[in-house]
């Protein structure tokens, strides 16, 4: 089922606080996928695997300092470095489900007092999702699931600010589902949403980019 005409993969985006169950629920829809007969990825930013990368994780971790504005572009130019390969792997009928994009880059670094219109500006051009899922669960409700681990912004207070900016960015074209709700209810309401945004992709939706 890849790679065939205009048949094109998905991009499909999870988005939400820290512990609210995106690389859980990622990883379940992945296995949904591919056992439909979907050519299908899992991808996850910021992806620490590059050099752009690692200088994110070693901030993330506190091992380094840097100015807000500068980790801002960091985390932006990890997902240009891996444009051109996501616009080929959709282009070849292969589906996309990204754990955190542009509106994590958005939401965590308004949180920090940036500038929301400028914290947008670096992400123009990169690929548009076809479907934005936010896992919407209350900051404390998160933290009381099994705690964070240590690494930057992982503190209530941060995350607080950081669900008010999702607030503020959200729009009408976002899928929410109640992260509260038992793991399997919502791997199924995601299954429901996604496929059908997988059939409209194959049937030729043009790629579209943001802001859009
Ligand atoms: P993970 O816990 O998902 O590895 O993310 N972040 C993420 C940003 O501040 N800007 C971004 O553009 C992205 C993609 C969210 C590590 C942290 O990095 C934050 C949590
Ligand atoms: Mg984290």
């Amino acid at each position: 089922r890849s790679g065939n005409g205009d048949s094109r993969g998905a991009l499909v985006v999870l988005e939400g606080l820290d512990r609210c169950g995106k690389s859980t629920q990622s990883g379940r829809l992945l296995t949904y996928l591919k056992g439909l007969g979907h050519s299908t990825e899992l991808w996850r930013f910021p992806d620490r695997t590059t050099s752009v990368g690692q200088m994110i994780s070693s901030y993330l971790s506190s091992q380094s300092q840097l100015d807000d504005h500068t980790v801002h572009l960091l985390f932006s130019a990890n997902r240009w470095e891996k444009r051109s390969l996501m616009e080929r792997k959709l282009k070849s009928g292969t589906t996309l489900i990204v754990d955190r994009y542009s509106y994590s880059g958005v939401a965590f670094s308004s949180a920090k007092g940036l500038d929301i219109d400028w914290c947008k500006a670096p992400e123009i051009g990169l690929l548009a999702p076809d479907m934005v899922v936010y896992l919407n669960i209350p900051p404390e409700k998160a933290a009381e699931r099994g705690g964070y681990g240590d690494e930057r912004y992982e503190k209530l207070e941060f995350q607080r600010k950081v669900s008010h900016s999702y607030q503020v960015l959200h729009d009408a074209s976002w899928k929410m589902i109640d992260a509260c709700q038992p793991i399997e209810d919502i791997e199924k309401q995601l299954q429901e949403m996604v496929s059908d945004c997988v059939r409209i992709c194959q049937k030729g939706k043009p790629l579209s980019f943001l802001w859009s």
